[in-house]
C-alpha cells in the first residue's frame, strides 16, 4: 500500500518535569498559511515559519551524513548483530518441526568499523565493474550489512533499487527489469528466490550475498551470473584505492518499490535532499534523541519509517542493534525455549513497531494477566482504571506518587517484556487504536504521539507533539511539509464544512520526492509543481483539520462507494466497526455500483470460533470445516450486528451477507501488504467466487 502511516509513541519519564500538557488541547499546533496552487486550507507546524531542509551545515546527502557522524562519533558503538549459537528443530507434539534459535549477545561495530566497511565495500563495488549509472538493488531482510551495502552504493552515487521481502516473484522481476539492476544484493535466503526466477532477469551480472555460507545447490541455478559474498567484496576493496564519487543532493537515493493494491509496485524515486529534510524534521521535534539510545531495528528497511529511523540513530551517534520480528521478545516463535529474544538481550531505548506488532505485545499481556487470574488479574485491572482516569485529565497531572506505585507493582513487569528501558517507540503502517495508544502510554509509561506519512513523500506528514496524550489526530505537519486540504465534491468533503475544514489531503514541501519512476502518466496524476515552484503530492486520503492545527484521518477516496442507489459506503469505517467482533481475526466489505447492499468476506479468529464451539457442544474435525458450519455463520453474523449497532453504521453499510474464511490472510499470501493492511484488489481477485456466490444466493 502506498501509505504508509508514521505513529510515534514516546516515553514520558525523560519529560515528566516539562509541565507543558496542562493547555495541550488549546494549543495550537499547527497554524494557517498562505501558499500557492490549488485553492484550499493549508497548515503549517506553528514551530517552524520556513520549511526545515538540513540540521547541519554541510550536510546535504545521506552519504556525507554517515561521514560526518562517523568523524564525530569515532569509537563508539554503532551497529551490532546478534550471533548464532544453534540453530534446532523443534518437534511440536502433532509432528510438525519448527526451526528454533539459540541466539547469542551482540557484537558490535564501532562508527570507525562501519565507515571502514562502507569504504572498502564501495570500492569493491568499482573493482566489480558496477559502473556509476546502472543501479544496484537490496533485497534482503534487515540487518547491519544492509545499512554499510547502502552506504556503500552512496558512495559511489549509484542509486538503490529496495524491494520488499514479501512483493512476490513477479512483482520482483518487474522492479529488476524495470530499474536495468546489474548488481543484487541479498541475502542467502532471497538467493533461492532468485534461482527461480533467473531465465527473467536479464540485466542482472552480479550477486552480492550478504551471507557467509552461499548456499551450493543455488550455484547451478545462477548460471552466468558472479556470486560473491559481502565479506569478499570487502576484502576486494580494501587491496585497493578508489577515489570516492559522491552524489548531490538532487541525485536520487534510492528507488522504493512499494506495493500498490492494485497493479504492479511503483518505485518512487527519493532524493537524497528528501531523505535529509525528513530526517532533520523529524530530529527538530524529538528532542532527547542522542548518543545513549538504542534502537533495536527489526521492520523492513525496505519501507521509508524504516530508512528513516535509522538514520536518525545515524545522525545523533546512537546505537543500533539488528534483531527480527519473529525473534523480539523472549516468547517470540523462533526463540528456543529458555533463551533470550532480542529487546531483553539488547535492552533498547528506542524502537519502530506496526500497530499490529503492538496489538500482538498488548494481546499477549493481556492473555497472561487472564491466565493468572485471581488477585494479580484484579490488581492490573485496578491500577489500569486509576491510571486511565488519571490519564483522561492531564498527563503530567498523573505523574505523581500513585503512578510511581503501580509503575513499580504492576507494570515494572509489563516493561521487561521489551527490555524494561523503552524512551520512545515509532509506530507506522497503519493508525494506533486509541486503546493500543492507551495501552502503550500506561503499561510502558510511555506517550504516544502518532504522525502521518507516505513513502511518496518520504514518511513526510503529520507528527504529533511527543508530549501530546489526547488521542484520535496525528499531529500538526512536520517541519518539512505543509499539509493542504482541498474539496472533493463528488465524496462530499468540503473546506468550507463545520464545524472543522474536511478534503483530500495534499502534501508539500522539500520532503516532496520526485515522482514514480519510468512512470510519467502516474507522476502527472499524483504529483503537481504550483507557481511558486513547490511540489505538492495528491495523498487520495481525506482528512480534517481540529483547531489546533492538528490533523486527522477520516476516509480514503479510493475506498468510498457509491451503491446502486447512489448511497456512499466508506468501506474503511465500516471494516473498523466490525472488525471489532471478537470472532473476527479480517475483514474485507465489498460494495459495488451495481447492488444496493454490501457483503463481507471475514477471516475468523480461530481462537474465539473454537471457545464458542467448545461450549456449545459443537464438534468438528479442523477449524475450516467449523467455519463452514452454518451455526459457526450465525453466531459470527449476529456478533457483526451488535459492533454496527454499536457504532451506529447505517443499514446500507451493514453487510447484508458474509463469508466465513479460515485462513489468515498474511503478507506472504500477498492479501494483506507488509504493514498489514488489507489489499482490496487481490483480495476480491483470490476470492472472485465467494463474492459472486454472497451477491447470486
Ligand atoms: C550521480 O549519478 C547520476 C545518475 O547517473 C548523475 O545524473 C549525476 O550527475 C551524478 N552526480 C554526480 C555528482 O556526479
Ligand atoms: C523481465 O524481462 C524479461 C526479459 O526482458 C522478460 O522475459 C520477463 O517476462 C520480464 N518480467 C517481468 C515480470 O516483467
Ligand atoms: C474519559 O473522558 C471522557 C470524556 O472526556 C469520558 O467519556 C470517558 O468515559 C472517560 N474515561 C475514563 C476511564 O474516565
Ligand atoms: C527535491 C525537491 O522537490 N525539492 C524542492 C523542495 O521544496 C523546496 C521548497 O518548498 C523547493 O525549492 C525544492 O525544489
Amino acid at each position: 500500500m502506498k501509505t504508509v502511516i508514521v505513529g510515534f509513541i514516546f516515553p514520558l519519564i525523560f519529560l515528566s518535569l516539562r509541565n507543558r500538557n496542562r493547555n495541550r488541547r488549546h494549543k495550537r499546533q499547527g497554524v494557517y498559511v498562505d501558499v500557492g496552487g490549488e485553492p484550499g486550507f493549508t497548515v503549517r507546524n506553528a514551530r517552524f515559519e520556513s520549511l526545515v531542509t538540513s540540521a547541519w551545515d554541510g550536510v546535504t546527502t545521506l552519504a556525507e551524513l554517515l561521514e560526518h557522524s562517523c568523524k564525530n562519533y569515532g569509537d563508539q558503538i554503532f551497529l551490532g548483530s546478534r550471533e548464532l549459537i544453534a540453530r534446532e528443530n523443534e518437534v511440536a507434539p502433532d509432528g510438525k518441526s519448527f526451526e528454533k534459535l539459540h541466539l547469542g549477545g551482540y557484537k558490535w561495530l564501532t562508527f570507525r568499523d562501519a565507515f571502514e566497511a562502507v569504504v572498502c565495500f564501495s570500492n569493491g563495488l568499482a573493482e566489480l565493474g558496477h559502473s556509476r549509472h546502472e543501479r544496484a538493488a537490496i533485497f534482503a531482510d534487515t540487518r547491519a550489512e544492509w545499512l554499510l551495502a547502502l552506504q556503500g552504493c552512496f558512495r559511489r552515487n549509484v542509486t538503490v533499487v529496495t524491494i520488499y521481502a514479501s512483493l512476490g516473484e513477479e512483482a520482483l522481476c518487474h522492479s529488476l527489469n524495470e530499474t536495468e539492476v546489474t548488481t543484487l544484493i541479498c541475502g542467502s535466503k532471497e538467493l533461492k528466490t532468485l534461482a527461480k526466477v533467473r531465465g527473467q532477469l536479464e540485466c542482472v551480472k552480479r550477486v552480492i550475498c550478504l551471507d557467509e555460507d552461499i548456499p551450493s545447490d543455488t550455484s547451478s541455478a545462477l548460471h552466468g551470473w558472479r556470486v560473491l559474498s559481502f565479506a569478499e567484496v570487502r576484502a576486494l576493496g580494501g587491496r585497493v584505492m578508489v577515489e570516492a564519487d559522491l552524489p548531490l543532493p538532487a541525485d536520487v537515493a534510492v528507488i522504493m518499490y512499494t506495493s500498490g493494491s492494485t497493479g504492479m509496485p511503483k518505485g518512487v524515486m527519493m532524493t537524497h535532499a528528501n531523505m535529509v529534510a525528513t530526517i532533520s524534521a523529524v530530529m527538530r521535534i524529538v528532542p532527547n534523541v542522542g548518543r545513549n539510545d538504542i534502537y533495536l531495528a527489526y521492520l523492513p528497511m525496505a519501507h521509508v519509517l524504516e530508512l528513516v529511523a535509522e538514520h536518525i540513530v545515524v545522525a545523533v551517534g546512537g546505537a543500533i542493534g539488528y534483531g527480527s520480528p519473529l525473534t523480539l521478545t523472549d516468547s517470540s516463535n523462533k526463540i528456543k525455549k529458555g533463551t533470550k529474544g532480542d529487546a531483553t538481550v539488547l535492552l533498547p531505548t528506542l524502537l519502530a513497531a506496526v500497530p499490529a506488532i503492538i496489538d500482538r505485545v498488548r494481546y499477549g499481556v493481556l492473555k497472561q494477566v487472564d491466565t493468572k487470574g485471581g488477585l494479580s488479574k484484579k490488581l492490573f485491572n485496578l491500577a489500569y482504571e486509576r491510571r486511565l482516569q488519571a490519564l483522561n485529565g492531564s498527563w503530567f497531572g498523573a505523574w505523581g506518587l500513585e503512578a510511581f506505585l503501580w509503575n513499580l507493582f504492576v507494570f515494572r513487569k509489563i516493561r521487561k517484556v521489551l527490555g524494561g528501558h523503552i524512551r520512545l517507540m515509532l509506530s507506522g503502517g497503519a493508525p494506533l487504536s486509541a486503546d493500543a495508544q492507551r495501552f502503550i502510554n500506561i503499561c510502558f509509561s510511555a506517550g504516544i504521539g502518532q504522525g502521518y506519512g507516505l513513502t511518496e513523500t518520504c514518511a513526510g506528514g503529520a507528527f504529533s507533539d511527543f508530549d501530546d496524550s489526547s488521542v484520535g489526530h496525528v499531529g500538526p505537519p512536520v517541519p518539512s511539509s505543509y499539509i493542504k486540504l482541498i474539496d472533493w465534491p463528488e465524496g462530499g468533503y468540503s473546506i468550507n464544512d463545520s464545524p472543522m475544514p474536511r478534503g483530500e489531503i495534499v502534501i508539500g514541501g522539500t520532503n516532496v520526492t520526485l515522482g514514480y519512476f519510468k512512470n510519467e502518466e502516474k507522476t502527472r496524476e499524483s504529483y503537481k509543481v504550483d507557481e511558486r515552484g513547490v511540489r505538492w503530492f495528491y495523498t487520495g486520503d481525506i482528512g480534517r483539520f481540529h483547531a489546533d492545527g492538528c490533523l486527522e484521518i477520516i476516509d480514503r477516496k479510493k475506498d468510498i462507494v457509491k451503491l446502486q442507489h447512489g448511497e456512499y459506503v466508506s468501506l474503511g469505517k465500516v471494516e473498523a466497526a466490525l472488525i471489532g467482533s471478537s470472532y473476527v481475526d479480517n475483514v474485507m466489505l465489498h460494495a459495488d455500483p451495481f447492488h444496493s447492499y454490501c457483503v463481507a468476506l471475514v477471516v475468523a479468529s480461530h481462537e474465539a470460533l473454537e471457545k464458542w464451539a467448545s461450549k456449545q457442544g459443537i464438534t468438528y474435525s479442523d477449524i475450516s470445516e467449523l467455519c463452514k458450519k452454518e451455526e459457526a455463520m450465525k453466531e459470527v453474523y449476529a456478533s457483526l450486528l451488535k459492533e454496527a449497532k454499536n457504532s451506529r453504521l447505517e443499514k446500507f453499510e451493514i453487510p447484508a451477507k458474509i463469508k466465513l474464511l479460515c485462513n489468515p490472510w498474511t503478507p506472504e499470501s500477498g492479501l494483506v501488504t507488509a504493514a498489514l493492511k488489507i489489499k482490496r484488489e487481490s483480495i476480491r481477485k483470490t476470492f472472485d467466487n465467494e463474492l459472486k456466490e454472497l451477491y447470486s444466493s
